[in-house]
């Protein structure tokens, strides 16, 4: 078993969090990942606050573990959320896409962890300050709306400038990545697109099999132009918008091209005009499992990599 600061903040059997996928992670995703030892997450970032609040209390019933919700700050029901994240007494707040600094203190009253993702050291710095409880550090491999840098750099530089527990992700699938994160400096991993495939996902089958089949390569980063990069698997549609990002059309060509993009993906697997994001670890991802199995899978490899670390990979230390 392996114990880290992150297994002791949460009360959870293995420091691994699924990650908060916008329309992807509902209550049954979250309560299966719960109860298979993980840290759960409802995304919330296509829901409005009493959505939310029917999901949290839906995951109630699934599970008696503790579980948290994603708050993504571009929602304009972002605080709306938060409110009732409060009022629910969730375990944790995971938020992404913005910084989140208004919404802390009210949580944290309500005894709900606040851990915000974070590109950078400067706003993992700025959201420690404000009283997060642990930072998750996501590199640029990662899936959806992402940062600049990378996970293996930015993980050791954000354990280096904050004294809360570093959570690690993007590029992250399996226990290889966990014990790395481990070495950079990280409590715990948070992984999403490992996720994607786990049975208790409710989403369009082609989905899963387009992460299932994809290859190193086969993600791309769209919206670079426009300041919204978002990772995707790479299709026709991918193809369209970097052809008009090289031509240089305006946000509202965007606008209408991505709205409805995402369901078109999720619910539709409409490979024409679909976003299908995915992190760059899709090409890890090599069956369908339920969630319990993976993040089991996961801790099983890290442990006996730990513990047979100088073996396994023919080093002598001399
Ligand atoms: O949030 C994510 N990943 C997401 S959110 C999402 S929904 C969406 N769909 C389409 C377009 C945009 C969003 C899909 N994937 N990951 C966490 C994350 N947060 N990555 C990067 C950031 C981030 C970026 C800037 C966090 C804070 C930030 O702060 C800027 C500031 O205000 O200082």
């Amino acid at each position: 078993m392996i114990e880290t600061a992150l297994t002791r903040l949460l009360g959870i059997r293995y420091p691994i969090i699924q990650g908060g996928m916008a329309w992807m992670a509902d209550a049954a995703l979250a309560a299966a990942v719960s109860n298979g030892g993980g840290l759960g997450l409802i995304g919330t970032g296509s829901m409005d606050a009493e959505r939310a609040r029917a999901e949290i209390r839906r995951a109630r019933e699934l599970t008696d573990k503790p579980f948290g919700v994603n708050i993504m700050l571009m929602n304009p029901h972002a605080q709306a959320i938060a409110d009732v994240c409060a009022e629910e007494k969730v375990a944790a707040v995971t938020t992404g896409a913005g910084s989140p600094g208004k919404y802390i203190p009210a949580l944290k009253a309500a005894g709900v962890r606040v851990i915000p993702v974070v590109p950078t050291v400067n706003l993992a710095k700025r959201v420690v300050s404000q009283g997060a409880d642990a930072v998750i550090v996501e590199g640029s491999e990662a899936g959806g709306h992402i940062g600049e840098s990378t996970t293996m750099p930015l993980v050791p530089q954000v354990a280096d400038a904050v004294d809360v527990p570093v959570i690690a992700a993007g590029g992250i699938a399996d226990g290889r990545g966990l014990v790395a994160a481990l070495a950079l400096g990280a409590a715990g991993v948070q992984m999403g697109t490992a996720f994607i495939c786990a049975a208790e996902t409710n989403i369009h089958s082609a989905y899963k099999d387009l992460v299932l089949k994809a290859s190193d390569s086969d993600t791309v980063v769209t919206g670079r132009g426009s300041g919204h990069p978002v990772r995707c698997l790479k299709n026709r549609f991918t193809k369209k918008l970097l052809g008009m990002e090289k031509r240089d059309a305006s946000p509202e060509e965007f606008e209408e091209l991505t709205l409805g993009s995402y369901g078109k993906a999720l619910r539709d697997g409409n490979m024409e005009e679909g976003t299908f994001m995915a992190g760059q670890s899709a090409g890890l991802v090599k069956e369908i499992l339920p969630a319990a199995v993976i993040l089991e899978n996961t801790a099983a490899q890290a442990e006996d990599l730990l513990k047979n670390f100088t073996a396994k990979r023919g080093i002598t230390i001399v």
